[in-house]
């Protein structure tokens, strides 16, 4: 099969995984980088050996649109917008980086925009693809714990995650759009749509512009009750940066995904005892992974996978921009519930 061309708009923090995490799937071939500051896009392209660097967004595209097949965003957030809309208008298919955009009217422009250009539009939500997280979304669906109707999911750490991306201390929207945005489209990908919900928000790091912490209560279609807690302020006996917990029950039993990435499945034998097996769904090693992310950075190989996949029309692609929207209108609701300190019915 050809090679899909592709560029990269951005090459901050995340570039420095995202490129390897490309590298790691056949089928493509990046051909330019893009970065603000240009020395840094040329330092990528020294050591990944890409043949094109520019500084002015529209000179690449101007320049590459004819052979290029998408764009990969890997920006801050409030370029999103601007790079999808100029990629769409040359006709090349775009991957853009969570949160899809600054508000929620943005993520529908951004819908939109690529809707009436006729591109495809798919987000990079990674978190889904994390393999603990796929293995446990395999025994819901088994249903060995029957039908599901409360669950947990938590991602509370104390892991100084600013050294690494000190823009994040400037959001004035921090949490629920960095992590929540990955936490609740997991709260999507186990248990399906919210119905309502509520949310209440804390700034605990006098140091930082946003929140910091936040916990959010979802009804959702299937009456499952969520119960989604994210915090950057948990100072725990056990740090377990970047793993996301999750406790299911179900009408049978219950499924744990615990530390390190052991899932506990706990049901009751014919003659009533309960039993617990445990699993180990330990995530691939890429060399190229930063030791304290490994878990997400792996998790990036398969959310591309899937993407590629769906652009060379072998299957669908999980993280579209209309089903993202989904996800960012959480978001969102969220800030919306926190600031009225109100159930919002979605
Ligand atoms: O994927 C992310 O949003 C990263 C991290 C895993 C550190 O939160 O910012």
């Amino acid at each position: 099969m050809q090679k899909l061309k592709f560029a990269i708009l951005g090459t901050g923090f995340w570039a420095n995984y995202q490129i390897p995490a490309w590298f790691a799937l056949d089928g493509v071939e990046l051909i330019a980088l893009y970065n603000r500051t240009g020395t840094k896009a040329e330092a990528f392209a020294r050591q990944y050996n890409v043949p094109n660097v520019y500084d002015n967004v529209d000179l690449l595209l101007d320049r590459h649109a004819g052979e290029l097949d998408f764009v990969d965003i890997i920006t801050d957030v409030d370029t999103h917008a601007l790079f999808v809309e100029k990629a769409a208008r040359r006709g090349l298919h775009v991957i853009c980086q969570k949160p899809m955009g600054p508000s929620l009217e943005t993520a529908r422009r951004m819908v939109e925009t690529c809707q009436s250009a006729g591109v495809e539009f798919y987000i990079h939500e990674n978190f889904r693809w994390q393999t603990p997280l796929r293995h446990l979304k395999t025994v819901l669906d088994s249903g060995v714990i029957g039908q599901p109707f409360k669950a947990r999911v938590s991602f509370c750490s104390g892991f100084p995650v600013f050294e690494n991306q000190p823009f994040l201390a400037e959001l004035e929207q921090f949490i629920l759009t960095d992590i929540g945005s990955h936490i609740l489209d997991v709260s999507r990908f186990l248990f399906g749509e919210a119905a309502s919900l509520y949310c209440q928000t804390q700034r605990v790091n006098p140091t930082i512009k946003g929140e910091d912490v936040a916990n959010v209560l979802m009804k959702m279609r299937s009456g499952l009750t969520c119960y989604a807690e994210m915090s950057y302020a948990s100072i725990l006996e056990r740090e377990v940066f970047p793993q996301t917990l999750v406790s299911v029950e179900g009408s049978k039993g219950s499924v744990v995904l615990a530390p390190d990435y052991t899932i506990q499945v706990t049901t009751r034998r014919a003659d009533g005892q309960r039993e617990t097996r445990y699993l180990t769904a330990t995530p691939p090693d890429y060399p190229w992974a930063d030791p304290a992310y490994a878990l997400v950075h792996s998790s990036i190989v398969d959310c591309n996978r899937n993407l590629l996949e769906a652009l060379q029309g072998q299957q669908p692609a999980e993280t579209t921009g209309t089903d993202n929207f989904e996800t960012i209108r959480l978001v969102y609701a969220a800030y919306d519930s926190a600031a009225r300190n109100e159930v919002i019915h979605l």
